[in-house]
């Protein structure tokens, strides 16, 4: 319609955020602006992302510039953006990165009590393919802003008070929870701004796809293996569920929230704790599924129920639509 093209009234993430945050009146609204400074991190990210098969064609990834420089990767430029502009935010104490294998305690000057949790870049083998890949996050709060030490980030991921990621595909999608629900957010790269575009986002309760990285089935567990099984040949009459596996993170679980389904990351016999990291991949999905209705399951207990001993600890992990997990739970169950 000619009246929606020109609607000026758009619900940017940042108007959306602020009027949540009018609901408490203790917030002085330092969450908005650690929120703003982790957007203009995406946005950065995003444009590298795009540019990324230009910059490829033209020989300058891995190559040296004029100036002499070697190139750099685009985790390594995605890693360094968030560092910057998390601590540039003045409002974080303690970050934790994959990329970096120790905690960045924040200088005192700009701390704030915000712990961030991040994975820059993930599925970044992707990126010379053209495929989906995205930035995964999570939030926690610290008391004591003064005396801070890595093992704040030791927190169970039921602890997080919001979690999120960015997607870099066909468009830019942002998605958030600060634990009222999960709202969904498209870059409108001609205003620089993200809109609202995918308000309360609900998993469907039952799904008609799985997602598993297959190849590895050879070193499976029984309950896995036996739900996969009867994905492909369900024996109540059902009819049989579609695979679906871009083994990029951010893109499946993406499509499982709006789809439904299961995705799955198990253990296996040569990965006891699978592959997946608690902190930065874990523990975000696991909390997002939660706020849309789904569930989050280690083969254990409920994902966000673990307490990591160190920050890139790994878990097996199962997250989708609540029945899927009710089943896969079931299986561990009568496996015991
Ligand atoms: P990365 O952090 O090294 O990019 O690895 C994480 C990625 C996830 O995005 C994805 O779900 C998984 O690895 C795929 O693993 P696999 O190739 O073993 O199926
Ligand atoms: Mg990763």
């Amino acid at each position: 319609h000619e009246a929606d093209a020109n609607r000026t009234d758009l619900m940017t993430i940042t108007r959306f955020v602020l009027n949540e945050q009018s609901k408490y009146p203790e917030s002085r609204g330092d969450f908005t602006i650690l929120l703003s400074h982790i957007l203009l991190g995406c946005k950065f990210v995003c444009s590298a992302v795009n540019k990324a098969g230009l910059a490829n064609n033209l020989g300058l990834a891995g190559d040296t510039n004029v100036q002499g420089e070697e190139q750099k990767k685009l985790d390594v430029i995605s890693n360094e953006v968030f560092v910057k502009a998390l601590i540039s935010s003045g409002r974080t104490c303690l970050l934790v990165s994959e990329e970096i294998e120790d905690a960045i305690i924040v200088p005192p000057a700009l701390r704030g009590k915000y712990i961030v949790v991040f994975d820059p870049l993930d599925g970044s083998s992707n990126i010379d393919c053209g495929v989906s890949i995205g930035t995964i996050f999570g939030i926690y709060t610290v008391k004591d802003t003064a005396n801070v030490a890595v093992e704040a980030a030791l927190q169970s991921g039921s602890s997080l008070v919001a979690a999120g990621y960015c997607m870099y595909g066909s468009s830019c999608t942002f998605v958030l929870s600060t634990g009222n629900g999960v709202n969904g957010f498209t870059l409108d790269p001609s205003l620089g701004e993200f809109i609202l575009t995918h308000p309360n986002i609900k998993i469907p309760k039952k799904g008609k796809l799985y997602s598993v990285n297959e190849g590895n089935a050879k070193n499976w567990d029984e309950p896995t293996t036996k739900y996969v099984e009867n994905c492909k040949f369900p024996k109540d009459g059902s009819p049989p569920k579609s695979l679906r596996y871009i083994g990029s993170m951010v893109a499946d679980i993406h499509r499982t929230l709006l789809y439904g389904g299961i995705f799955m990351y198990p253990a296996d016999m040569k990965n006891p704790n699978g592959k997946l990291r608690l902190l930065y991949e874990v523990f975000p999905m696991s909390y997002l599924m939660e706020q849309a209705g789904g569930q989050a399951f280690t083969g254990k207990q409920r994902a966000l129920d673990v307490v990591p001993e160190k920050i890139h600890d790994r878990s097996p992990v199962f997250l989708g639509s609540y029945d899927e997990i009710e089943q896969m739970k079931e299986l561990y169950a009568n496996s015991k």
